[in-house]
């Protein structure tokens, strides 16, 4: 995501080019020459990049899910992340997410439903069969990847809790836990995150409750154990680590909505017609595209998901951006 930073220096990310992404992982080179890890932090940041230390999780494909183009590679979707609890860089989630503690976690489901639960993370993997799902991940900034999520149809959840007539929206935390998370130190967001969608759009079946990618589960700097994937809307809207899903009546007040509500509204479909107030969104760079001489893609309506067209019908989307 991206932020006000009174540097001159920092581009915006929509002109984030290789170049960036080298100097993220320059940046860790540098971190490590200058001892600025230790040794711990060393063997944890190795542990949550290392996929063969990662458990499989097998998932049945769904042909129902299938983008056309081509999965972005596993150490490029791992390496390359925005995930502010642990830093503000691409890298730094890679390098420090380790310290996150995955195990035990529960995540409480509340608010406006029947049956309210907690459930840990053996429960949850249990709830639904497991799909692989390749869905594009469009991030506001401008950038794209496609990634084989593992999870189900977030609506398989909800069903089980009961949402009552009142319920009109989904509200998501995140974990906030600065003895596991060094980034939650920066004034950049008030923490936890907190992420929402309206209550047909978390019903949707494209809305992804996910546990895992690449067969394997989820990476800590990924949103290790549990996240949502919303393939139509920028990436912001799908929440990491997530400890809490509440059913509200009234709209949630999510993260950056509050910190900037003139340039992330609490729809954020991805949408090529309504321009982030400081760049265009008509186009943008796939991850691993990266030739110099690559032309940016087109950007999609929707992010190329059509089908949920209908959620919007009668909404102007340039007032409900
Ligand atoms: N808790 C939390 N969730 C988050 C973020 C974050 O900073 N914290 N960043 C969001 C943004 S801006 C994007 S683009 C995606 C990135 O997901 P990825 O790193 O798995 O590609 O996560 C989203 N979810
Ligand atoms: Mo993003």
């Amino acid at each position: 995501m991206l932020i006000k930073l009174p540097r001159s220096t920092d581009p915006l990310s929509s002109e984030i080019t290789p170049r960036e992404q080298f100097q993220s992982r320059r940046h860790f080179l540098t971190q490590l020459a200058a001892g600025g890890l230790s040794a711990g932090a060393l063997v944890d940041a190795a542990m949550a990049n290392d996929a063969v230390s990662r458990a499989r999780l097998p998932a049945r494909i769904n042909p129902a899910y299938t983008a056309a183009d081509k999965a972005t590679a596993i150490a490029d979707a791992t390496s390359y992340n925005n995930f502010y609890e642990f830093g503000l860089d691409k890298g730094d989630p890679m390098v420090r997410a380790g310290t996150l503690k995955t195990k035990p976690w529960t995540v409480r489901i509340d608010g406006e439903v029947k049956k309210p639960l907690t459930l840990d993370i053996d429960s949850l993997l249990k709830l639904a069969p497991i799909e692989e799902r390749l869905y594009r991940l469009r991030c506001v900034e401008g950038w794209s990847m496609v990634i084989p999520w593992a999870g189900y149809s977030l609506a398989e959840l909800i069903r089980k809790v009961e949402p009552t007539g009142n319920a009109k929206f989904v509200e998501f935390t995140t974990l906030a836990d600065p003895a596991q998370m060094p980034g939650l130190g920066s004034r950049v967001l008030s923490w936890p995150y907190v992420e929402g969608l309206r209550l047909d759009e978390a019903m949707h079946p494209l809305t992804l409750l996910s546990l895992g990618m690449y067969g394997q589960v989820l990476p800590n700097q990924n949103g290790a154990p549990v996240r949502i994937i919303v393939p139509w809307k920028y990436g912001f809207k799908s929440a990491k680590s997530i400890v809490r899903i509440r059913f509200t009546e009234t709209q949630p007040k999510t993260a950056w909505n509050s910190v900037a509500p003139d340039e992330y509204g609490f729809y954020s479909n991805v949408n090529p017609e309504v321009s982030h107030p400081r760049w265009s969104q008509a186009t943008e760079r796939r991850i691993g595209e990266d030739g110099y001489l690559t032309r940016k893609r087109k950007t999609l309506m929707f992010n190329g998901y059509p089908e949920v067209a209908s959620l919007y019908s009668g909404m102007d989307l340039k007032k409900f951006y």
